[in-house]
């Protein structure tokens, strides 16, 4: 097993949460200064949206804030965008701030949000920078050539979901977009993909882990996989891994509000060479393995399927 749950999972659910809630799911983590925050997703009671924060000294024990951490803006152009709620964060350090992604959901279609904040105790929404319709947008915690650079999953008619890179000299305006890995038929991963967790920085590679989904006649499967992106040019995809390294099993990833999903939004890299990678199990309740990076930059090398 790469992957190696805690032995306590779920580590975070509804009744942890000191507000109304049906949900604690896919979640932004990042360790600051010593203390990881974990910004959750929860359903409210009406099906929509909104952002929570819970804090941890060890990475396992979390403790969920008062009051939500975001909730739909009522400002401006934030507020027209964000009706129907926001989704799945997505949190990188760079140069001093975190920068966090997250869709925005209204009558208009799922846009990406982004937002900036230093300590967590107040937030900064900075601009929506994509039109309808984008999911699961996160950004490297690094420039290229001087650019920005995020990897994104636009929606199609005609292609299966698939996952692209674009460039920015400002987080606002972006481009220079090119399609860099598909889903590949007749395999896990078939139906569509996403980026999931940050891109964490290997000596081989940056190393995305990402979700694919399989349709059944029982419905979806979400599982995560592998990837690994050139240092330089991370358009560059030097290998996919062709096997999921996590799938529902767990009582709790197999049950819940939709059935058989694992789905991550943040990993920890530890100074130890392992990783604390979180999911949202059932869309319902947290959880979190840990994994060795080697053995997953390993695995992706020495077991590849073409990225498109
Ligand atoms: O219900 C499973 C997931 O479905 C969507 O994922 P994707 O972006 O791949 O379509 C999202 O709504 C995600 O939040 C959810 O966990």
């Amino acid at each position: 097993m790469l992957i190696k749950r805690y032995h306590d999972n779920p580590i975070l659910t509804k009744d942890d949460v000191p507000y109304p809630v049906a949900t604690v799911h896919n979640a932004g983590v990042v360790k600051h200064r010593d203390t990881y925050i974990m910004i959750f997703r929860s359903h409210k009671r009406n099906g929509r949206s909104i952002l929570g924060k819970a804090v941890s000294k060890d990475g396992f024990h979390f403790e969920v804030d008062e009051k939500p951490f975001m909730v739909p803006s009522d400002e401006g152009v934030f507020k027209e965008y964000e009706e129907y709620g926001i989704e799945d964060p997505r949190i990188i350090l760079f140069e001093g701030e975190y920068l966090i992604t997250y869709s925005a959901y209204s009558r208009n279609g799922v846009r990406i949000g982004l937002a900036k904040t230093t300590d967590f105790k107040t937030v900064d929404r900075i601009s929506l920078i994509t039109e309808a319709d984008y999911r699961n947008v996160v950004i490297f915690p690094e420039k290229f050539n001087g650019f920005y650079a995020r990897l994104d999953r636009p929606h199609s008619e005609i292609s299966p979901w698939s996952i692209w890179i674009s460039y920015s000299p400002d987080l606002i305006y972006w481009g220079e977009s090119k399609l860099i890995m598909k889903p590949l038929q007749y395999h896990w991963d078939e139906m569509k993909i996403g980026p999931g967790a940050p891109p964490i920085k290997t000596p081989r590679g940056w190393l995305n882990i990402y979700h694919g989904v399989f349709p059944t006649m029982d419905g979806s499967v979400y599982r995560l996989g592998l990837v690994l992106h050139d240092l330089e040019d991370p358009s560059v995809i030097i290998a996919v891994g062709d096997e999921w390294i996590l799938q529902p099993e767990e009582p709790y990833e197999i049950t819940g509000y939709v059935h058989n999903v694992v789905f991550t939004c943040g990993a920890v890299p530890e100074d130890d060479g392992t990783v604390k990678i979180y999911w949202g199990a059932a869309d319902t309740v947290m959880c979190v393995g840990t994994a060795i990076i080697e053995e997953l930059v390993d695995h992706c090398l020495n077991n590849r399927r073409d990225p498109k």
